[in-house]
């Protein structure tokens, strides 16, 4: 639902957004009053502390262009915005921690810095500008799976390693994509890619591929006993499979204008159950039954439970679940 706010930005990623805004003397900041006050900051390509809060007289916050440093901001606070919204009206979730207090973002950390990422100790999430400075890593996604990383180190807090921490990655894929449909922007059209908007690989391509993730050449599509030994940007791919077959079925289809085909592991075909059922199914588990050390067969029976909580045990939901992670080879 639209909310109220008092500025209109314009990002490179999300198109003419509305965002936060509080007046400060004759200026306006980066301070959003709908969201706990959840702030967005200019790094101003520093690597440390929080830089200077976004300011601007008008506020009339980007242009959507690199060159305008407030373009940054306002995708970074756009994606904080749509994140928090998600958790709190989907899943009642008041916040990361769900103690009603937001996090902080920083955007243009360092020079040509080809990464985002999350930290539990300071309670932020930081954005480099990407190859050139022109690409910054502040779309949709990225804000969401960034901020995702906060609410599994606030629930299951699995560990960074092995198969959980390919279940790590991969739960901050899924509410990337959850958030995405939720948001439902004309210029981020909702998909089930990661990163598709920042040219990471400088071809076009996303960085990752629920429906396939073998598709970036490197991910796995399915489980198997060697999973935990690679890295966990790779181990996430079973587990975000898993959630694109849940939520859409086998086999081909086309959703908002997007090719997909996923295969499945046993060859049966699954039902899909629609991402909303689905990322209900995912944020249960993860934030009632997985604990650090829940592996990919422990993600089977946390869903499985939480499917029974939501759904019932033996729904066609609930089997659908299991369906699904037998798609993955998990439970076969
Ligand atoms: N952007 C990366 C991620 O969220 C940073 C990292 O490797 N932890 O996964
Ligand atoms: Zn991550």
């Amino acid at each position: 639902a639209e909310k109220v706010h008092t500025g209109s930005g314009t990002g490179q990623y999300s198109g003419s957004v509305s965002v936060g805004s509080t007046p400060s003397g004759s200026t306006y900041q980066l301070v959003d009053p709908d969201r706990a006050n959840q702030r967005t900051y200019d790094l101003n390509q520093g690597t440390s502390g929080t830089g200077t809060l976004f300011t601007d007289d008008n506020d009339v916050w980007g242009d959507g262009t690199p060159a305008n440093r407030q373009t940054a901001g306002v995708d970074v606070a756009f994606g904080a915005a749509a994140t928090w919204d998600y958790f709190k009206d989907v899943h009642g979730r008041n916040g990361i921690r769900n103690d009603g207090v937001a996090a902080y973002s920083r955007a243009h950390y360092g020079n040509s810095y080809v990464n985002a990422f999350w930290q539990d100790s300071c309670f932020c999430m930081t954005y480099g500008d990407g190859s050139g400075n022109t690409h910054p890593l502040t779309s949709l996604d990225v804000a969401a799976h960034e901020m995702s990383h906060g609410v599994t180190s606030a629930t299951a807090n699995l560990t960074y390693s092995g198969e959980s921490g390919g279940l790590n990655e991969a739960t901050s894929d899924i509410f990337a994509a959850a958030v995405e449909f939720d948001a439902g922007l004309t210029a981020d059209v909702p998909d089930y890619l990661v990163g598709e908007k920042i040219d990471i690989n400088g071809n076009g391509t996303p960085l990752r591929y629920m429906d396939k993730p073998s598709k970036d050449g490197s991910s796995r599509d399915y489980w198997s006993s060697t999973l935990g030994s690679i890295d966990v940007h790779y181990s996430s791919g079973p587990a975000n499979h898993f959630f694109y077959l849940l939520s859409e079925g086998s086999g081909a289809k086309t959703v908002n204008g997007v090719a997909y085909d996923s295969p499945t592991y046993d060859g049966q075909a699954v039902t899909g159950i629609g991402i909303e059922n689905a990322a209900a199914i995912w944020y249960r588990a993860l934030s009632t039954y997985m604990t650090s050390s829940t592996n990919y067969a422990g993600a089977r029976t946390a869903t499985l439970s939480a499917a029974a909580d939501l759904f019932g045990a033996y729904s066609p939901t609930y089997l659908a679940v299991a369906d699904a992670w037998a798609g993955i080879n998990v439970g076969n």
